[in-house]
């Protein structure tokens, strides 16, 4: 007994979880320069996470800013709000109560659960297992930790060579809507490949490649450490660590909406292609250059469908179509539960932010290059209720088998 008691305290101290109580998310709504400014020097003074924007570089007026307090600093937060006269609400009153909300972590795999990153590499032997002839999967590297980053091919085996599309989730660690999308659309894919015509066909004329987990470290990382975490693992000079993916592409790389502070959630790497995971995806995108017709990325959270650019305010030589086939996608979503979407190129519609991976597939060559942020507009945030599970996946199945069915059709 006293041998259990001991090795569950150390398991306990081993697993050195973050905890969250009594912190809050509040939505400030800057109006004013001096209301942004009020918020930038705040950030300065106390350690505030950013939720959207996500760090304080990108925050302007009339944009709303959603942050999450820590709870001791919250009297001084409420005192220099009433100061600041901005407006503001409470959008989760207890972040550790609405963490503790989606329950214990999942026993075993399940597509309403947000499953671990062991269950997640179980589950793809099983489906590679029980489907082949239609998917396959291949290891595209190791993680900086060392862990494999697996990709899923699905599509009707062919002799020749097929046009395919790529998607990626997780890129962000704590966005985990976003890799239960991604096991989603495999579980729908080959679901329905036979009977759905319009998946029969794409999966007949092109492979689909699936990136449940991009950032492996990270999302271990949520599970295990700290729920709220955003970067890579990896290790900076200094004391902070982990680079933000999305910020690490080859694409106007950190010229705007990024830090060279290693310590900021919107860290852009020492180099571009500095951490292992992007040059993993980077390498394998550039390899199948001529077959891949169309680049996915999926994010949380915010609901808008974007496009390049995000590095400049300057419009893409294909805005336009890109434009109407995204709005096209959004409203296919929103068909389904009303849910609503925005869509425009990344600059004017979130903030210019360069080093995203779909302004660089885009460069690359990759016409029909989308970033999705899914659910929701900030009621939960990154913290998703499980109940939400399908009803998004479901819709974004929608979006996704919109823009996949217009690529078929217009293949380059
Ligand atoms: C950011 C960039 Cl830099 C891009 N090219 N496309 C989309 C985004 C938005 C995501 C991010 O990394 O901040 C949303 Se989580
Ligand atoms: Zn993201
Ligand atoms: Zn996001
Ligand atoms: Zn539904």
């Amino acid at each position: 007994m006293k041998a259990l008691l001991f090795f569950g305290l150390v398991a306990i101290a081993l697993a050195d979880v973050t905890r969250f109580e009594g912190e809050k998310v509040f939505r400030l709504k800057p109006v004013l320069d001096e209301h942004v400014t009020f918020i930038k020097d705040m950030a300065k003074d106390i350690t505030v996470d950013f939720w959207s924007p996500e760090s304080p570089e990108l925050v302007a007026t009339n944009i709303d800013v959603d942050i999450r307090v820590p709870a001791m600093y919250l009297d001084i937060v409420y005192t220099r709000l009433q100061q600041s006269e901005m407006e503001y609400k409470v959008l989760i009153e207890d972040v550790q109560a609405a963490i503790d909300e989606s329950g214990p972590a999942p026993r075993a795999h399940s597509y309403i659960k947000y499953n671990t990153l062991a269950d997640i590499q179980t589950w793809i032997d099983t489906v590679v297992s029980a489907n082949a002839g239609l998917v396959s999967k291949q290891v595209i590297g190791n993680s900086y930790e060392g862990r494999p980053m697996t990709v899923i091919k699905i599509g009707k085996a062919s002799s020749s060579a097929k046009p395919a599309i790529f998607m990626d989730c997780g890129i962000h660690a704590r966005e985990w809507i976003s890799p239960a999308f991604c096991q989603w659309f495999v579980k729908e894919a080959v679901e329905t490949y036979g009977s759905d015509s319009a998946m029969t066909s794409l999966l007949d004329q092109m492979d689909v490649y699936v990136l449940p987990v991009f950032n492996v470290d990270g999302y271990d990382y949520t599970h295990k450490s700290d729920r709220m975490w955003r970067k890579t693992r990896s290790k900076n000079s200094g004391s902070c660590v982990g680079t933000d993916p999305n910020r690490n592409f080859n694409a106007g790389w950190c010229t705007i909406g990024a830090s060279s502070n290693p310590c900021s959630d919107t860290y852009c790497g020492s180099v571009p292609e500095s951490e292992i995971e992007v040059k993993n995806v980077a390498n394998f995108i550039r390899n199948k250059k001529s077959v891949i017709k169309a680049y996915l990325t999926i994010h949380s959270y915010s609901q808008l469908l974007l496009f390049p650019y995000s590095y400049t305010y300057d419009l893409a030589p294909d805005h336009t179509e890109l434009l109407q086939l995204a709005e096209g996608a959004s409203a296919a979503l929103r068909s389904l539960h009303n849910t609503r979407y925005t869509s425009g190129p990344g600059a004017a519609t979130i903030y210019p932010a360069a080093g995203g991976s779909d302004d660089w597939a885009y460069d690359l060559g990759v016409k029909y290059s989308f970033t999705f942020e899914l659910r929701d507009t900030g009621r939960y945030g990154f913290l998703l209720p499980t109940t939400q599970i399908q009803p998004t996946c479901e819709e974004t199945m929608l979006a996704v088998k919109y823009i996949a069915a217009y690529v078929q059709k217009n293949l380059y």
